[in-house]
């Protein structure tokens, strides 16, 4: 059964990877699109193909989730034109660099805790209020399993990711007595653009992350949100991990040599 068509979903992060693969199968499932991310040159590319194979609205804009008046301004035309989301994907985030705390860059810090962390709760906060008013809602946050499980270095990324954890138990239970729902889905190793990020562009380094085994692809993901949010309003699945059946957990990884 089809509970998603209809829907108006927004995802932040939806120019690449996860939120991307998001997009497009939502958009599948008949749902309209609001999608929001830095690089607007590939949203827009991404809508068009989208507006160009469905038959479903698709609103794009530039939101940085880092910049609290660019999501309050983007959230506010929102509400002005009655387009309040049915379902929010937070999705946006990275992480910048894997070094010991004590040879770690703050800058790298501030990027993770700025928009894993703070960027989640500005978009949450927007919106919530009138999820609540409308009486209707769902909040699904991308965790990760660096949420569950520290690794080396993984310090700052480990900590952004505990923290969207704790506030999708911390949001679940604040909206008690309402009917909007909160669930996450916590990814082991998903082959995007991730690592070329976290290794600041570095290539080769990134292509490493993933060899001798088989990661998740982004569609993977976006299959079990779909599952999410296509459940029943009195179901929520609360927490769904999700891992390549190479990797049994962050350090137990069936890698084969090349
Ligand atoms: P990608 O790098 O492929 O995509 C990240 C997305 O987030 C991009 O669309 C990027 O868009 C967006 N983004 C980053 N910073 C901001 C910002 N400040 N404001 C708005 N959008 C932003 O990585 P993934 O798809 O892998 O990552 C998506 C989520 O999944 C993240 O939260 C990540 O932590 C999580 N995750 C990833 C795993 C993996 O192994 N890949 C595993 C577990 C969880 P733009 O640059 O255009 O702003
Ligand atoms: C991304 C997965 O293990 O690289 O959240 O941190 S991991």
């Amino acid at each position: 059964m089809n509970r998603i068509q209809g829907k108006r979903i927004l995802i932040t992060g939806a120019s690449a990877g996860i939120g991307e693969a998001c997009a497009r199968l939502l958009a599948e499932e008949g749902a309209d699109l609001v999608l929001w991310a830095r690089r607007l040159e590939r949203l827009q590319a991404l809508a068009e193909e989208v507006r160009h194979e469905r038959d479903v609205e698709v609103r794009i804009a530039r939101v940085d989730v880092r910049d609290r008046a660019a999501v309050e301004e983007a959230a506010a035309r929102l509400l002005a034109d009655e387009a309040v989301p049915d379902v929010l994907i937070n999705n946006a985030g990275l992480a910048s660099g894997l070094a010991h705390v004590q040879d770690g860059d703050p800058d790298d810090w501030d990027r993770m805790i700025d928009t894993n962390v703070r960027g989640l709760l500005y978009v949450s906060r927007t919106l919530l209020p009138e999820m609540i008013r409308l009486g209707r809602g769902h909040v699904v946050n991308i965790g990760s399993t660096a949420g569950h499980m520290v690794y080396p270095k993984g310090n700052v990324y480990n900590a952004t990711k505990y923290a969207v954890r704790a506030l999708t138990e911390g949001m679940n239970l604040d909206l008690a007595g309402t009917p909007i729902r909160v669930s996450s889905v916590d990814p082991g190793f998903v082959r995007t653009e991730f690592s070329l990020v976290r290794f600041h562009g570095d290539r080769e380094r990134a292509d490493t992350v993933y060899q001798g085994f088989r990661p998740l692809a982004p569609a993977d993901v976006a299959e079990a949100v779909r599952f999410v949010i296509n459940s029943p309003e009195h179901v929520n699945v609360f927490n769904l991990v999700l891992l390549p059946t190479a990797q049994r957990n962050v350090y137990v990884l069936d890698r084969k040599e090349a």
